[in-house]
């Protein structure tokens, strides 16, 4: 850093006055190249503005609207603001896809249906967004490591988008987290979003509230309990679609397909207006790929005939925010210091035996709410 009390800038007034009492510091060459400018790009690249993620989700730039899942999914506050304010201003480019939920018991074939589904699709030119929701996520990596390599040629594809679950978090959060990617993906032009989960418990009942359509992939064998799927999950379904149709098991799966038709007679459709049918496929050889997406456009041309479309993509968005309080409650109350002193004590007195569930409940509400 110079010195040189004589530097002055070709501004300032040739006498020695009041009127210029700034001491100027004389730049070094190259300046630009050096740490102002390194640093400048540097601060930038780790927060960039709300415009510039809007901008860049909106001409699909795929590294910012990866940017901008990573922020959605941070669970930082300061980041958690900014996704916020970006996922504001993209709103009116949102909600123009198709919206599909794939489930299945693990091994089903559920990511390689995805990647045969996703080749069709961008050979009919539409943009594919794959997002995979699985709460146990932190537990079980390994499912996400093979679906990387079981959607080889999807992710090389330029039309088509990859994102595994976040990790780690309550269901609640993934929940939002993955609703709220949906939306970024939409507003970047995919006009196709394909949302794996597992299908164990309480996560395709999540992405059933998030989707459109709701297919259930089964693998060729008989009976329900054997694929460890509950007649509940069958009644989200707005189609069961039996996987692995080829070989071997081309004439087990066609005799699953005639039970679950069967059973699927005294099962309330998902669907208002829709009925939900058995069908087989193979994603292995690619065969009833084309007939699934043909049966997704027909759902979607009735639903939005009939407004059930419309009105269940409504009473999403107003569960979604009840979800949203719901959760914001819980998590406000379980990390209460005072909450999480109490807790452990009032818990040891239930099992004791000394303290009444209500009113321990209670206690803890009231020790909550007077703060
Ligand atoms: N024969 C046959 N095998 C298939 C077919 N689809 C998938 N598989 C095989 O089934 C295994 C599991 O496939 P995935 O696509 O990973 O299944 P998944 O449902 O995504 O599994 P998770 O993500 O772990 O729940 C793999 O070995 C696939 O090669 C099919 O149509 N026919
Ligand atoms: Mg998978």
């Amino acid at each position: 850093m110079s010195d040189d009390k004589s530097y002055k800038p070709d501004w300032a007034p040739k006498e020695e006055n009041d009127a210029f009492a700034v001491r100027v510091v004389k730049g070094k060459e190259n300046e630009a190249e050096t740490s102002a400018a390194k640093f400048i790009p540097a601060m930038k690249k780790n927060i960039p503005s709300v415009m510039e993620l809007v901008q860049g989700v909106i001409n699909n730039n795929r590294n910012v609207l990866a940017r901008a899942i990573t922020l959605i999914e941070s669970n930082s506050e300061q980041h958690h603001e900014t996704a916020q304010q970006v996922l504001q201003e993209i709103l009116p480019e949102t909600g123009k896809s198709i919206r599909v939920g794939i489930t299945g018991v693990p091994g089903a074939g559920k990511s390689t249906l995805i990647e045969a589904l996703g080749m069709y699709l961008i050979s009919q030119g539409h943009k594919v967004a794959v997002l995979t929701v699985d709460p146990s996520s932190s537990i079980t990596k390994g499912s996400i490591l093979g679906d990387k390599t079981r959607m080889e040629k999807l992710s090389r594809e330029p039309n088509c988008f990859i994102r595994p679950s976040p990790s780690g978090g309550t269901l609640g959060g993934v929940t939002r987290k993955s609703r709220e990617t949906i939306l970024a993906c939409e507003a970047a032009g995919y006009d196709v979003i394909l949302v794996e989960t597992v299908g164990v418990g309480q996560s395709e009942i999540t992405v059933r509230s998030m989707v459109d359509f709701f297919l259930l992939v089964m693998i060729p064998s008989g009976g329900d309990e054997l694929q460890g799927i509950k007649k509940g999950v069958i009644e989200l379904a707005d189609a069961l679609l039996i996987n692995k149709s080829d070989g071997d098991l081309r004439n087990k799966a066609n005799i699953a397909k005639a039970d679950y038709s069967n059973a699927l007679h005294y099962i309330m459709p998902a669907t208002k207006g829709w009925q939900t049918r058995a069908h087989l496929c193979s994603a292995l050889e690619g065969t009833g790929i084309s007939e699934i997406w043909e049966m997704i456009k027909k759902f979607e041309e009735i639903t939005k005939e009939n407004g059930v479309f419309e009105n269940r993509r409504k009473d999403q968005a107003v569960e979604w925010m009840s979800r949203m309080i719901e959760n914001e409650l819980l998590d406000k109350f379980y990390n209460d210091s005072k909450i999480r002193e109490k807790l452990p004590v009032i818990k040891e007195k239930i099992l004791n035996g000394n303290l009444w569930a209500t009113a321990a409940a209670e206690s803890l509400l009231k020790e909550f709410w007077n703060k």
